[in-house]
């Protein structure tokens, strides 16, 4: 965050603390003793905020020290007290708020026995919304959160709003409570496990994309995690509004519990507010928005995320001029549908942040020729069924890889497809699949799975896979 919290006068406090509307609601930040949990990205932007700010700030880690290192430098820098190997609030004396990492479940025992002594935990993301007056427009759902959140953020810029696009895409809301005065919204992408730590948090602007069986590891059952989702919508009044993914029966499930002014759209599927015709998008308000072939990038799943992110801009008055400019201006994310290269005629794509089988499904529908797909990796106890029958609709072959491969494997079985080839690794299953393509074919990496059996993250499984192509490319 460039300059902002390094610049962090006295003089830019008082500007904040007149903007931070929870001062006159009961919030009174400055005499908060606070238990700061997850010594990560959230963890550190949230106690180099909370420095100086409040009675006191100790930023905790569960992990020993010695797992530690980098970041208990970093986090030694920020000037709180920093305790590692946190097994006990107590260890951090007595405090009367504890604000939780994404990554640390709800129900960690270090926050039970916070709430068994009447201290109130919440997430770094209800922290910044309890500071902050400018709309948010907050974006959630499985899949689709980054591009839209990436999408709204070009609309309203195009539109000459002053928008900062944050939250689970990079930077925390947090980072940036200081900029409130200075900006007309925040667009904020918000995970389940931001989400399921909010109490107060109000969107000017909640939207709903999808919610497909995911994070089951955490959340436990698809209800919880529909219910983690679904905060989104919990404080909202029929002043705000709510975008929903109307090809969703989970999200659509949810339109009689909502307060918000709903605003329904779908590409499969009849909507209200926005809908494909012959090709082209329509706004309710505005008529023919644009042709859906005029998007940068592939496949329907992207028509879906722009009618969102349309909505949405639409509630802040970008006009449908912006809207289409902003489509126009939107560049493919790393990871996400990344075409790498052509070699003899064969694309190689990157879509490793497809790390459930919702992503996955959506991009095999991406492409029109034959698909050789690389899927598998560690395991989330995902239902891979719907994703067999898509395979057995759209692949030519599957390369598997990682720990899921055999659950992988039976469940494209019993869809009746046997073009499965079991790799070691991922450098196998690329050197494999570009053996056996042939020109105007496609060899995918949508795994289906996270990362976390053979790499650090999806990130890192995108880079090996780029490597790998990059080393075929020298070889021919
Ligand atoms: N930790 C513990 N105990 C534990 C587990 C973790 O103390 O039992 C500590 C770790 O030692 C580490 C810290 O918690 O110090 C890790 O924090 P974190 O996992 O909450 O991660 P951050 O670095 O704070 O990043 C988080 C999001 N990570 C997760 O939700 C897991 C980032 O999303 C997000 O970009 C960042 O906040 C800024 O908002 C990543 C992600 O994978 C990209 N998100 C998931 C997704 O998109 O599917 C939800
Ligand atoms: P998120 O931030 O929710 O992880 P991204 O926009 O970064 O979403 O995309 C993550 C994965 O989901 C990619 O594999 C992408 O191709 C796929 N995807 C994007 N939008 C959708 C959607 N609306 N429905 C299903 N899959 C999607």
């Amino acid at each position: 965050m460039p300059g902002v919290m390094s610049s962090c006068a006295a003089g830019l406090v008082i500007a904040w603390s007149r903007r931070a509307k929870h001062m006159t609601e009961g919030f009174d930040l400055s005499k908060q003793r606070v238990l700061v949990v997850g010594m990560n990205i959230t963890g550190l932007a949230c106690a180099r905020f909370l420095q100086g700010r409040c009675e006191a700030v100790v930023l905790a880690d569960t992990r020993p020290a010695d797992n530690l290192t980098g970041q208990l430098a970093q986090a030694r820098e920020v000037g709180c007290e920093v305790v590692p190997h946190l097994t006990d609030p107590a260890q951090a004396g007595e405090v009367s708020l504890m604000v939780a990492s994404p990554g640390l479940a709800y129900e960690h025992p270090v926050f039970e026995a916070a709430r068994a002594r009447g201290v109130e935990v919440i997430a770094e993301l209800e922290l910044a919304a309890r500071l902050i007056e400018t709309p948010l427009a907050v974006v959630t759902g499985t899949n689709g959160k980054g591009t839209t959140v990436s999408l709204l953020g070009h609309m309203l810029e195009a539109a000459g709003k002053r928008a900062l696009v944050c939250g689970n895409i990079g930077e925390p809301l947090i980072s940036f409570v200081e900029r409130s005065g200075e900006l007309d919204c925040y667009v904020v992408e918000a995970s389940s496990f931001q989400l399921e730590a909010t109490t107060t948090l109000r969107p000017r602007v909640a939207v709903l994309l999808n919610v497909f069986p995911d994070h089951l590891e955490r959340h436990g059952t698809f209800q919880r995690y529909v219910a983690a989702k679904a905060r989104i919508f919990a404080n909202q009044t029929a002043q705000d509004d709510a975008v929903l993914g109307g090809d969703d029966p989970a999200v659509l499930g949810l339109r009689p519990t909502l307060a918000a002014r709903p605003h329904v759209f779908a590409t499969d599927a009849p909507a209200d507010d926005a809908w494909l015709a012959d090709g082209d998008i329509w706004l309710k308000d505005v008529g023919r928005l644009m042709a859906a072939g005029e998007i940068p990038l592939p496949g329907r799943h992207n028509v879906r995320n722009v009618m969102a992110a349309a909505l949405a801009a639409r509630v802040f008055g970008a006009p449908a001029q912006a809207i289409v400019e902003g489509v126009c201006r939107m560049r493919p994310q790393e990871h996400v549908l990344e075409f790498v290269a052509e070699i003899g005629g064969v694309r190689f794509v990157n879509d490793t942040k497809a790390t459930n089988p919702g992503a996955a499904i959506a991009a095999l529908r991406s492409f029109n020729g034959p698909v050789h797909l690389i899927a598998g990796g560690s395991e989330k106890n995902a239902d891979f069924a719907e994703l067999g029958r898509v395979v057995a609709d759209r692949a030519k072959r599957v390369y598997l890889i990682g720990a899921t491969a055999a659950r992988l494997r039976r469940a494209i079985e019993a869809a009746g497809f046997r073009e499965l080839v079991q790799c070691a690794t991922l450098e196998d299953a690329v050197d494999a699949a570009a053996a056996a393509s042939k020109p105007g074919e496609t060899v995918l990496l949508a795994p289906a799975c996270a990362s976390f059996d053979m790499f650090e993250n999806y990130a890192h499984r995108g880079r090996a896979f780029k490597e790998a192509v990059a080393r075929l490319s020298s070889k021919s």
